[in-house]
Order: structure tokens, then C-alpha cells, then sequence
């Protein structure tokens, strides 16, 4: 299997270490890939041009929830029960805060002039939220390396790698000891998007 992917990507990130936790890792071939570039190897692969992408063949997963559930069916998990579905659910909302970080770099790096304070605003406080919510009801229950903990590592770290204006970790602790912990794992080490 062959996965377009980039390294400040939290999205490649999160399904890179999703495989490597269930023993795929040797399995996939990592495509660096600037989406931005527009490659064509990976606009072939995925019209969106976007990472990741993951090519088996002639055929091409997109996007990372779904590359997740390929791997997670692949290992024989995954599945439909309510346990699950709970899984999803914090991925989605760890994804949710991905895009508007994402969406918050992007915006920085446009002309000053260019630059909408209303969206920025609305980006800021729905990261800002989804971190009151992870406090609240979910950090506690997070427990061991599965899709849902590594979604929301790989989210977190994004937010200190790109956004570290956002201070959230005094006032979130219990959600910034659970990072401490996730942040030791080799998996995360050796996919820091700073090296
Ligand atoms: N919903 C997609 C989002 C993927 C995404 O936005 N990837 C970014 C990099 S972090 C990208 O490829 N951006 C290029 C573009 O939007 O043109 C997923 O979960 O895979």
C-alpha cells in the first residue's frame, strides 16, 4: 500500500500511526508529498489533492476517517457497535479542530489584506471549544493507543507545533497530562513534524 503523505500533515500523522499500531507499518510505502504542489502522482491518486491518500493498485482511499476504517477492518476491528461509533465520534471531533488549525496556518501565511478576522475568530473559538469539551467528558476516558487517542494526539501536537499562541494547557491539565503521556510514544516521536 502506498500513502500520500506529509509529515506536517495531522491527518497523514493520525493514519500513519493508526497502521503502525495495528502492525501495518511495514506494509505501507510512505509518498512524501507537498500537497500544495499539485503532483501529479497525486492528483492522480486523489482528485481532491489532498493528504493522505492511500493507493492499493488501481484503487485510492480518501479521506483519513476513511483510510482508518480500512486499516481497522484490515485488523479484523472496527465494526458497528456502539463502543465504535464512540471512537468515531472523538476522531470527528479531533478532525473538526484539525480543520480549523489547519484552516487557521493557512489563513497566517496569505497577505495580511487577505485575511478574514470574522473566520479566524470563529476557527479560534471552535478549537477553543472542542478543548473544553475534551476536559470535560472525554480526556478521562482515553484510554490506551486506538484511532480515537491518536486522532487526538496528533490534534494537539498541531495545535502546539503551528498554533502555540493558543496557551490551553494551563487551563485544560487534565487533558495536558493525558498529552504528556501520548507525546512519550515512540510513534509520535518518530513522526514529530518538526524534524
Ligand atoms: N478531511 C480530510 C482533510 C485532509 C486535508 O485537509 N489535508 C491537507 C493537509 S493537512 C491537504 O492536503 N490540503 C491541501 C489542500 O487542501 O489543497 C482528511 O481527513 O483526510
Amino acid at each position: 500500500m502506498k500513502l500520500f503523505y506529509s509529515k506536517t500533515s495531522p491527518y497523514s500523522r493520525k493514519v500513519y500511526i493508526l497502521a503502525k499500531s495495528l502492525g501495518m507499518g511495514g506494509e505501507i510505502e510512505l509518498i512524501y508529498d507537498n500537497p500544495l504542489e499539485d503532483s501529479a502522482a497525486l492528483l492522480a491518486a486523489n482528485p481532491l489533492a489532498k493528504v493522505p491518500a492511500l493507493v492499493m493498485g488501481d484503487k485510492t482511499i480518501f479521506d483519513s476517517p476513511l483510510i482508518a476504517d480500512h486499516f481497522l477492518r484490515l485488523a479484523g476491528q472496527g465494526g458497528r457497535d456502539d463502543a465504535y461509533f464512540e471512537t468515531l465520534n472523538v476522531q470527528a471531533l479531533a478532525d473538526g479542530m484539525m480543520a480549523a488549525a489547519v484552516a487557521l496556518r493557512m489563513e497566517s501565511v496569505r497577505p495580511e489584506a487577505q485575511q478574514s478576522a470574522m473566520w479566524q475568530k470563529r476557527w479560534y473559538a471552535a478549537i477553543d471549544r472542542g478543548l473544553g469539551v475534551l476536559e470535560t467528558t472525554i480526556i478521562k476516558d482515553l484510554k490506551g493507543w486506538k484511532l480515537d487517542s491518536i486522532a487526538v494526539a496528533c490534534m494537539l501536537d498541531y495545535l502546539c507545533f503551528r498554533l502555540p499562541e493558543i496557551d490551553w494547557k494551563a487551563a485544560r491539565p487534565e487533558t495536558a497530562i493525558w498529552f504528556e503521556g501520548a507525546l512519550a510514544r515512540m510513534d509520535m516521536k518518530n513522526t514529530d513534524p518538526r524534524l
